[in-house]
């Protein structure tokens, strides 16, 4: 096993991420913009596999059409040489004031409109850069106040949307996979479709609900004190991880977006397990930026982070497996019962002879299963002790 990125590994970075300049809700920016065509070389120098962006991540919000294809035609270039590939693509429907009470959710029909005409856009830029799934953030898409009394229409005007927006995909012959990415609070006060089973609820209500997924973010569901392996999991039970965005955060805070594993080591272990073992196939997208204490040097070190970090928790996923400790504890942990699951297949017969069935209540309410041992055991396999 390898710790060089390779391209099969599929790591990939959003534009903003490492172009990302350190401005923060009380400061100035502190690094330099980066060309977007130079982030390219830098990251496929680094192994990379893809990057994803923003509309405006490329062409500026007001670009005239021939800005837009002088920009697009030298991006594209700079793809073709390096040999990276855009793998996701989306719309900024925050920066703008004109979204300062939602996009696809304003009270403004106009505003609402107006939304639909700049994605449409958007995912013209995606589909001719190649990316396979569109992914909606919907930032601005919440509330301070309740006091419009909005909360039902905004979902309605939600769902409304993607439907539009699907419909407009298939028509174009897109074929792109929709990723819905959840986010508790920030920008806003609260966001709709704050978790990963909130988004995943909503989709059932779309026209076309096989047509949309999940994009989960660490972050964010530790943002809401939630964990991130847990939807993470919910996610791929439903059939529905489309897309991922890797990062870091403490619980609790403003939206951190660190460096993948820089904060919650054993969350990031049980993620890569999930990922490896579940045969996810997509990016493994990193949506995170440098401390913006950082220059440019500490960009490209962020970024070698995010997959060295991944690697070799591979490695350590690898080793969890073949311990032998580890193995056995498992083996204890899991108590198997060929005639009970049987039993729990069900039939008028089965349903009867487990109404019947006499269990041993007091061996299995002192039973200690070893998860104090295995937890241990784990951590010492993280800190390199195993
Ligand atoms: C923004 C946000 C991210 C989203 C991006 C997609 S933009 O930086 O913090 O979590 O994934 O719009
Ligand atoms: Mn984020
Ligand atoms: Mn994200």
């Amino acid at each position: 096993m390898t710790r060089t990125p390779q391209k099969s590994d599929k790591f990939t970075f959003g534009l903003w991420t490492v172009g990302n300049v350190g401005r923060d809700p009380f400061g100035e920016p502190t690094r330099a913009a980066l060309d977007p065509t130079y982030s390219l070389q830098q990251l496929a120098e680094r192994g990379a596999y893809g990057v994803s962006l923003h509309d405006n991540d490329l062409v500026p919000q007001g670009a005239s059409a021939q800005e837009r294809d002088r920009i697009v035609g030298t991006f594209k270039r700079a793809l073709a040489d390096t040999g990276l590939k855009v793998t996701m693509a989306t719309t900024n429907l925050f920066t703008d004031p004109v979204f300062k009470d939602g996009a696809f959710t304003s009270a403004d029909a106009r505003v609402r409109a107006y939304a639909l005409q700049k994605t449409m856009r958007a995912m013209d830029l995606g589909a001719e850069l190649g990316a396979e799934v569109y992914v909606f953030w919907g930032g601005r898409e919440g509330a301070e106040v309740d006091a419009g009394g909005k909360l039902l229409d905004a979902l309605g005007w939600f769902r409304d949307a993607l439907n539009f927006l699907a419909a407009y995909s298939e028509s174009q012959g897109y074929g792109f996979r929709f990723a819905l990415e959840p986010k508790p609070n920030e920008p806003r006060g609260d966001i709709f479709l704050p978790t990963v089973g909130s988004a995943l609820g909503f989709i059932t209500t779309l026209e076309r609900p096989e047509l949309f997924g999940l994009n989960p973010e660490f972050a964010h569901e530790t943002m809401a004190g939630l964990s991130f392996p847990h939807a993470l999991a919910q996610a791929l039970d439903a059939g529905k991880l489309f897309h991922v965005d890797l990062n870091d955060q403490k619980m609790s805070r403003f939206d951190q977006d660190l460096r993948f594993g820089a904060e919650n080591l054993k969350a990031a272990f049980f993620t890569v397990m999930l990922l490896e073992e579940s045969g996810y196939d997509g990016p493994k997208h990193f949506d995170a930026h440098a401390l913006r204490t950082e220059d440019e040097a500490g960009v490209w070190a962020f970024a070698e982070g995010c997959m060295k970090t991944y690697l070799l928790l591979k490695e350590k996923v690898e080793r969890f497996k073949e311990d032998p400790d580890i193995k056995a504890a498992l083996e204890a942990y899991r108590v198997r019962d060929e005639r009970l699951e049987a039993l729990g297949r069900f039939s008028p017969e089965n349903a009867e002879a487990l109404k019947a069935e006499a269990f041993d209540l007091p061996a299995l309410r002192t039973r200690g299963p070893g998860l104090e041992r295995l937890d241990q055991l784990t951590v010492e396999l993280l800190l390199g002790a195993r």
